[in-house]
């Protein structure tokens, strides 16, 4: 049986778990400590995750596991990308990840369970010039940045199961963004990604993180 090591809160993680679930392969999933740092360089020479471990052998990068995974049998990201959804997907990243970073650091993820893991999740990624906490007080600046492109998304998705109608890498990239998303409190959905979010979440069997949300 396949072991894919992660973080709970991981976007690139995700796009892993999602294959997994996309083609009902069983794995056992492992969340490693965000300060563990001999773990992962003792499996692929570099600390990240995630990584996909078989009889002792191991590989890194999100999209290679997900190409690894589908190859197994018949694939099923056997659909185009859409350009347009590529755009828009560059376009929503920074202004997401400002958002998501403050809440997945205070967020009670198995990944943060130790306070050390969580300070050095806070150490390596927050920004002097601009503190966490700073963001998280500025409540209205995530929902006038993001309830936009939520609304821009909306006539990009083609159907709840597959956003341009067959499955695709695209959506392994959307999902695991809207994952993402899922960390803030106060968004609006229009219908159609509802639904996506939704029936993606089920078929891959990855909560979101609505219940966590602030
Ligand atoms: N290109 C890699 C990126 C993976 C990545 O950046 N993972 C982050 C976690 S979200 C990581 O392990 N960063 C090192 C750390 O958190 O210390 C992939 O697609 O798998």
């Amino acid at each position: 049986m396949y072991t894919l090591y992660v973080y709970d809160h991981c976007p690139f993680c995700i796009k892993a778990r999602m294959i997994f679930g996309l083609k009902d392969i069983p794995f056992h999933l492992a969340i490693l400590p965000n300060d563990d740092e001999q773990g992962p360089i003792s499996m692929v020479g570099r600390k990240v995750v995630p990584i996909l471990g078989r009889d002792g052998q191991f590989m890194a990068e999100s999209l290679d596991i997900v190409a690894r995974i589908d190859a197994e049998g018949a694939p099923v990201l056997a659909g185009q990308r859409n350009p347009l959804l590529g755009e828009w997907m560059r376009r929503s990243n920074a202004p997401l990840y400002r958002q998501f970073l403050p809440r997945a650091a205070a967020a009670p993820f198995p990944e943060f369970a130790t306070t050390s893991a969580r300070a050095y999740f806070i150490g390596n990624k927050e920004r002097t010039e601009e503190p966490f906490s700073t963001v998280l007080r500025e409540k209205h600046v995530a929902i006038e940045t993001l309830n936009p492109l939520l609304a821009e998304l909306a006539p990009l998705v083609r159907a709840p199961d597959a956003v341009n109608g067959t499955l695709s890498y695209d959506d392994i990239d959307l999902f695991a963004l809207l994952h993402s998303f899922s960390i803030i409190q106060g968004l609006t959905y229009p219908p159609e990604v509802e639904a996506y979010r939704q029936t993606m979440s089920k078929r891959c069997g990855i909560p979101l993180l609505d219940a966590l949300a602030v």
